[in-house]
């Protein structure tokens, strides 16, 4: 165990992680200083009176006198401060490293990824909890790590982030997976994705077995030729799809496990996903009769390609957590062979204006785009012969109603973050489920 008695630490951000890690220290009698940027930190009012804190732009002379800088992930490192701190050798860590250091026999998976991430975990941890384990979910998902420690738990599914990685050094693990890497968050990794996936790569470090996937070679470790590494992917790798009799299976080392017919989630990716979870319960020796009795249940998360209806002859697909090109593409591609119209619903903040990602699919399928928000009229002046602008979604829904026709798939899948017009992804899936359901 480690022993922080005699150190000056300093929590640094006031959010739920920052909270979580304020009170891992007061439960051990140290209190630390508080520090974070904004003039407003959302768990303010969570604090105790007896804890010191600042508010404001962080400054190096707040932070040079401490021995531990413990830094919530949406701070990034390369703030000048921090960058100075480790220049001149304060430690600074964050809210998982804390809990890894804490950790002592109890296995733990790790997962990762720009898409697929909370799927991937809840799906497991179902399975990880009909199979009788004490399981506990945390992480990036939502439940800080350090809050989960008074609970008894035989096996953790840790949900993780690159911000999250990027101070992580004592995780080890039975078995970490990335699912994917794209470009995402490039507000913060100002160097590239390659930078972003440095931060990634950091979940297979002491972990027992890596999981790796074929169609993605930033998936792969820098060190692969030393490490275990088992592989899932479309048509190859250890763990993959297998076409037979016009269905698809999903199969391990190339014997066929599941029709895909009997999987509850659908889409190609969640398909992927699925194989995913198959190889780490495998692994973790959980049966197969309750893995696939959980496929045949789990009806996948809100917001994430979730089918809202199908009226008429029109399905409408809720995929509001889509913020990233990859995940639309995702999307799109299980409508491939629609006889019908996608009217696909793109718009709110960009993270890329590199959109040409898409061109293939655009003009291959039959699509047209109803572009809102931000960053809506810049992507629409991309398309204009196939897509038109309005400035919310239910102007353009009231605006294509009159034309679209039995076969047609709305599909809300904005690839954009969703800030501009409101709080999170929750409040703008909410907000179109509101929108199906009225039209
Ligand atoms: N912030 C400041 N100044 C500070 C501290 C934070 O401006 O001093 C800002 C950040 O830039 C960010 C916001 O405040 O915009 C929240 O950051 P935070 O670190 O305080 O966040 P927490 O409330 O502690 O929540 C974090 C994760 N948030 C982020 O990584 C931004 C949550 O993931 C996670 O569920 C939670 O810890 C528990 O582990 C959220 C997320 O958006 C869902 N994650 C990103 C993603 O999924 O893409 C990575
Ligand atoms: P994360 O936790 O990584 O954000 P989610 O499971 O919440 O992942 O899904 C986020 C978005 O990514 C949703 O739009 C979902 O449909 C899509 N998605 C899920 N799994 C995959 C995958 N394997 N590949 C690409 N996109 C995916």
């Amino acid at each position: 165990m480690y022993n922080y008695y005699n150190k000056k630490i300093v929590v640094i951000g006031l959010g739920k992680t920052g909270l979580s890690c304020i009170n891992f220290f007061l439960r051990r009698d140290i209190i630390p200083m508080v520090l974070d940027t904004r003039n407003s930190p959302s768990r303010l009012n969570k604090l105790p009176n007896f804890v010191k804190y600042k508010l404001g732009p962080l400054r190096c002379e707040d932070i040079i006198f401490f021995d531990l800088i413990v830094v919530s992930p949406g701070l990034s490192l390369n703030d000048p401060a921090l960058l100075y701190a480790k220049k001149i050798g304060i430690e600074i860590i964050g809210d998982i490293e804390l809990f890894c250091r804490e950790l002592q026999f109890i296995s733990v998976v790790a997962i990762t990824g720009s898409n697929g991430k909370s799927t991937v975990s809840s799906l497991l941890y179902n399975i990880a909890n009909a199979s009788g384990v004490k399981v506990i979910l945390a992480g990036n998902i939502g439940t800080p790590v350090l809050d989960t420690l008074k609970d008894y738990a035989q096996l953790y599914i840790l949900e993780l982030s690159s911000f999250q990685l990027e101070t992580v050094f004592s995780l080890s693990s039975e078995v970490s997976t990335i699912l994917n890497v794209c470009y995402d968050h490039i507000d913060r990794y100002l160097s590239g994705i390659m930078e972003y996936r440095s931060f990634k790569l950091r979940i297979y470090n002491n972990s027992k077995i890596c999981l790796i996937n074929v169609d993605d070679i930033f998936t792969f470790p820098f060190n692969k030729i030393y490490k275990k590494c088992i592989s899932f992917g479309s048509y190859t790798g250890d763990y993959c799809m297998i076409k037979y009799r016009g269905s698809l299976w999903l199969s391990v080392y190339g014997k066929r496990v599941l029709n895909t017919s009997k999987i509850k989630l659908f889409g190609f990716h969640n398909y992927i996903n699925c194989l995913v979870v198959l190889a780490i319960s495998d692994i973790m020796s959980f049966t197969r009769k309750i893995i696939l009795r959980i496929f045949s249940l789990f009806k996948g998360l809100k917001h994430r390609f979730q089918l809202v209806h199908k009226r008429n002859n029109i399905t409408w697909i809720n995929d509001s957590k889509s913020t990233n090109l990859s995940s639309t593409i995702a999307a799109l591609i299980n409508f491939k062979n629609n006889i019908g119209f996608v009217w696909l619903f793109l718009g709110g903040i960009l993270k890329s204006t590199f959109l040409s990602s898409l061109d293939s699919y655009i003009y291959k399928y039959k699509i047209k785009l109803c572009c809102f928000g931000k960053d809506g009229m810049f992507i629409s002046s991309l398309y204009p012969n196939i897509s038109i602008y309005r400035n919310t979604v239910e102007e353009l829904i009231i605006n294509i109603m009159p034309i679209v026709k039995s076969g047609d798939v709305i599909l809300f899948s904005p690839a954009c973050s969703s800030f501009d017009q409101f709080k999170n992804f929750k409040e703008r899936g909410n907000y179109f489920l509101s929108i199906a359901n009225k039209y």
